[in-house]
């Protein structure tokens, strides 16, 4: 059980969170910690249902009291802050839809193997996040001269394989981006007060990055004069490249350009020559100005799939929200009987596109990998 300040947290039941989360068609990964994520095929929803939204936890859920809940704000801040829930929603709320990815998303897709939670591709959701502005409250706070970045710390921790000692859940971000990212205290989810699995009662959201800065259960903001050296900041989530034989390290921050094709569904028979094809694209650095369909047909079944290298541009459908995700659409008509293979890419204003085999490195993080179903036509 983690313990925070005043004592020992309760925890959600593992199994029964478990049993949720398949029962709303998720796919399991891990019971305890809790990590389940969707099909591509579950992914169209211009904001994604609370229950088919992927979760990914480090340590068991803890479940916080909101009357006793405070926000502690302090380290090199002018006027340390304790802040009840009532007052966190007094400040000006602001909402906004935003797409998390875990930063694993795709990671299945790495050769050679790289360890870590085995994803698939839909470790994937967008919601509305309703909250109190991060800047608000660090105004509020007045920040000192000399601080550099700014910690987030949830309630949840534990021991960890790799690491003497427990370890919180615990995330920095540079002071720019804490200011600048239009990050939100978010308190509500679609509408609704923040669930268990995602947070309760409030979790950082931090719009264009990975998941992972979107620190849930948050208890404490801490703002430091170092670079920030946690388990989930320096240990984990950054990408360890080789390049021309020499280590490179990069922390893991904005979201890859990514595009999924949610329909058809792989696998899929479908009648006649022509392909509804849709789906979702998002991009954290700027907003995704295009996406490209391919259709690669072999004509008769096991004859193998020619490639034709023809990419067709998609209809962007919208909503034209920069930090969640669009949608996409585009009909192929005259596909041969046979089998089909489907491709699709997205590209994002600030010159960002998606290559076959995205960068392999040794936590496979960044995993965009072009997304491709292969259907039978005909
Ligand atoms: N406190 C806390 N926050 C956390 C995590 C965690 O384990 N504990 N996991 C992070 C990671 S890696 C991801 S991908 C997202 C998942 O958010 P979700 O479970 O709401 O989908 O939460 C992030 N915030
Ligand atoms: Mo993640």
């Amino acid at each position: 059980m983690p313990e925070d300040r005043r004592g020992p947290v309760p925890e959600a039941d593992a199994e029964q969170s478990w049993q949720e989360a398949l029962a709303a068609g998720l796919v399991g990964r891990s019971k305890d910690p809790l990590n389940c994520e969707l099909t591509p095929p579950m992914l169209g929803d211009e904001v994604t249902p609370e229950r088919r939204f992927f979760r990914r936890n480090h340590f068991p859920m803890p479940v916080l009291n909101p009357a006793s809940w405070r926000l502690a704000v302090g380290g090199l801040v002018r006027e340390p802050l304790s802040l009840h829930l009532s007052e966190l929603r007094e400040l000006p709320a602001e909402s906004v839809t935003v797409t998390l990815e875990c930063a694993g998303n795709g990671r299945t897709g790495f050769s050679p193997p790289v360890p870590g939670e085995r994803w698939d591709l839909g470790a994937v959701s967008t919601a509305r996040w309703t909250g109190a502005r991060l800047s608000d409250v660090l105004d509020r706070a007045g920040i000192r001269p000399s601080a550099r970045e700014v910690v987030f710390r949830g309630a949840d921790g534990g021991p960890l394989p790799e690491v003497p000692g427990p370890v919180r859940f615990e995330r920095s971000l540079p002071l720019a981006d804490a200011l600048r990212s239009g990050a939100l205290l978010a308190y509500e989810m679609n509408g609704e007060p923040l669930p268990v699995a995602h947070g309760f009662p409030v979790r950082l959201i931090v719009p264009g990055w990975y998941a992972v800065a979107a620190v849930k259960w948050l208890t404490e903001i801490e703002v430091v004069g170092e670079p920030f050296l946690g388990f989930f900041q320096d240990s984990h989530y950054v990408y360890e490249w080789s390049r021309d034989g020499r280590a490179e390290r990069e922390p893991v921050r904005v979201q890859r350009v990514r595009a999924m094709i949610v329909a058809p569904a792989a696998g899929a028979q479908v009648a006649g020559d022509e392909l509804a094809i849709s789906g979702v694209a998002w991009s954290g650095a700027a907003h995704v100005t295009h996406v490209e369909v391919t259709v690669d047909a072999a004509g008769t079944p096991g004859t193998g799939i020619a490639d034709t290298g023809t990419w067709r541009p998609a209809e962007l459908a919208g909503p034209a929200s920069r930090f969640g995700w669009q949608r996409w659409q585009l009909r192929v008509r005259g596909v041969p009987a046979g089998t089909a293979r489907v491709r699709a890419r997205a590209a994002d204003a600030a010159g960002n596109n998606q290559l076959a085999e995205p960068e392999w490195n040794a936590l496979g993080y960044g995993g965009n990998f072009v997304h491709e179903v292969t259907v039978t036509v005909g």
